[in-house]
């Protein structure tokens, strides 16, 4: 039976609608969705007199941007690692403490021995901190399983973070993030393995997208490509952690598996913009990461500007290097450590990100997209890079639903 749609109309706000190459700015706009789709956006004076509608929520003068897409995350782990960032603060450098089993495995061992309802507890509780800043779609990657039951249930948390919190989450397996204790010095082997659990766990749909730590301390050029050729052999998209420490190449190669994005890219070189830009790739950059790990090389910002490649921002959430909960505060940082406009770090966590997703039907405010919306405390949105620190998220709204 095909139900009339539920008409809601949204106003007494200030509206952003990043459609175009600027803010978007609708002093005294109004928004009409129907069901979880934006039917109409404009000025309120242009509303028909004779509108009919079966809700109607006043939005207290507050301002409604896109809500937020956090299109890199690596949200659901066991554990946290606060002690080994006090001990690396207090100089014990990163590679003694994986010698002595901390690092991502101590965060391997941890997700290893939660249950799934753990894992998803604690998942829950820092999606909420998401939404609560303005997220209403979020990426997550698998990663810190690395064994094919543990990659699963990593995965099925993913999914059903979703139901649990109204958000849409997307998931990412990133088998190829660290080579699990058991495989100690056969990474080929490991390399083997990750291509063959990828079949199954697309099989019980678990796997939207697959990525790979291409990196020195990672995996190399080639495992990742064999890596991308069994996604590309399912059909899976694909996009990469490249170039966070040093150039091993990894943008190009992902470009050339026409990759979603690549991210970090702080090593990237003049070629891995090129191709970056052929293949219409987005570069996600990661403030936070580079923030804790008090990196210097700083992401070739103006060249991906002037090349034309478009720029996300994320929180890179993980328990490593970017225990961060707040992707205002990632586009904050993208603007003083990276130099983005506040503008470009605002497209960075909407339009942007969600392309960074596959995602062409959110990020922006136009009939026709996804009705996620984010009500903010403030007047103008350059402001979501300016403060700091505080949370001037009112509500997020998600498929056109009162959220939080
Ligand atoms: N790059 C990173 O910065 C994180 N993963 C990755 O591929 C680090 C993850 C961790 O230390 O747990
Ligand atoms: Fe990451």
């Amino acid at each position: 039976m095909h139900q009339k749609p539920i008409r809601r109309l949204w106003r007494q706000a200030r509206l952003a609608t990043l459609t175009g190459t600027d803010w978007g700015l609708l002093e005294h706009g109004a928004l009409l969705t129907e069901d979880e789709r934006i039917a109409w956006v404009g000025p309120v004076a242009d509303l028909p007199s004779d509108l009919s509608v079966d809700e109607e929520h006043d939005l207290g003068g507050g301002l409604l941007t896109p809500g937020l897409v956090d299109c890199h995350t690596h949200l659901v782990y066991g554990g946290r690692r606060a002690d080994e960032a006090e001990l690396r603060l207090n100089g014990v450098s990163y590679e003694q403490i994986a010698r002595a089993g901390g690092g991502i495995r101590s965060t391997v061992a941890a997700t290893r021995a939660a249950s799934e309802e753990e894992l998803l507890a604690q998942a829950v509780r820092r999606t909420q901190v998401l939404r609560q800043q303005g997220v209403t779609t979020l990426e997550v990657k698998s990663g810190y399983g690395l064994s094919l039951e543990a990659e699963a249930r990593c995965l099925r948390v993913a999914r059903r973070l979703g139901n649990e919190t109204g958000l849409s989450v997307r998931t990412t397996f990133l088998g190829a993030h660290a080579l699990p204790p058991e495989f100690e010095g056969r990474p080929d082997d490991y390399i083997d393995a990750v291509c063959t659990w990828l079949p199954t766990l697309h099989a019980q749909g678990l796997v939207d997208a697959v990525d790979a730590f291409c990196e020195t301390i990672g995996f190399t050029p080639a495992q990742t490509r064999q890596v991308f050729e069994a996604a590309r052999s399912l059909g899976l998209p694909v996009k990469l952690h490249a170039e966070q420490l040093s150039d091993q190449g990894g943008a190009a190669l992902a470009a050339s598996f026409g990759a979603l994005s690549c991210d970090h890219l702080e090593h990237l070189s003049p070629e891995g913009i090129a191709a970056m830009k052929a293949a219409g790739t987005v570069a996600v950059l990661l403030p936070g990461a580079f923030y804790m790990l008090r990196e210097t090389k700083l992401p070739p910002v103006a060249a991906l500007r002037e090349a034309g490649v478009p720029m996300a921002v994320s929180t890179d959430h993980n328990p490593g290097t970017s225990p961060a909960l707040s992707l205002p505060l990632m586009a904050h940082m993208a603007c003083s450590f990276f130099r983005l406009t506040p503008l470009e770090a605002v497209r960075g966590i909407t339009v942007h990100a969600a392309r960074a997703l596959g995602l062409h039907d959110r990020g922006t405010l136009a009939p026709g997209q996804r009705a996620d919306l984010a009500l903010w405390d403030l007047e103008h949105p350059n402001e979501l890079t300016y403060w700091f620190g505080h949370t001037p998220c009112r509500c997020v709204v998600v498929g056109g639903e009162e959220c939080s």
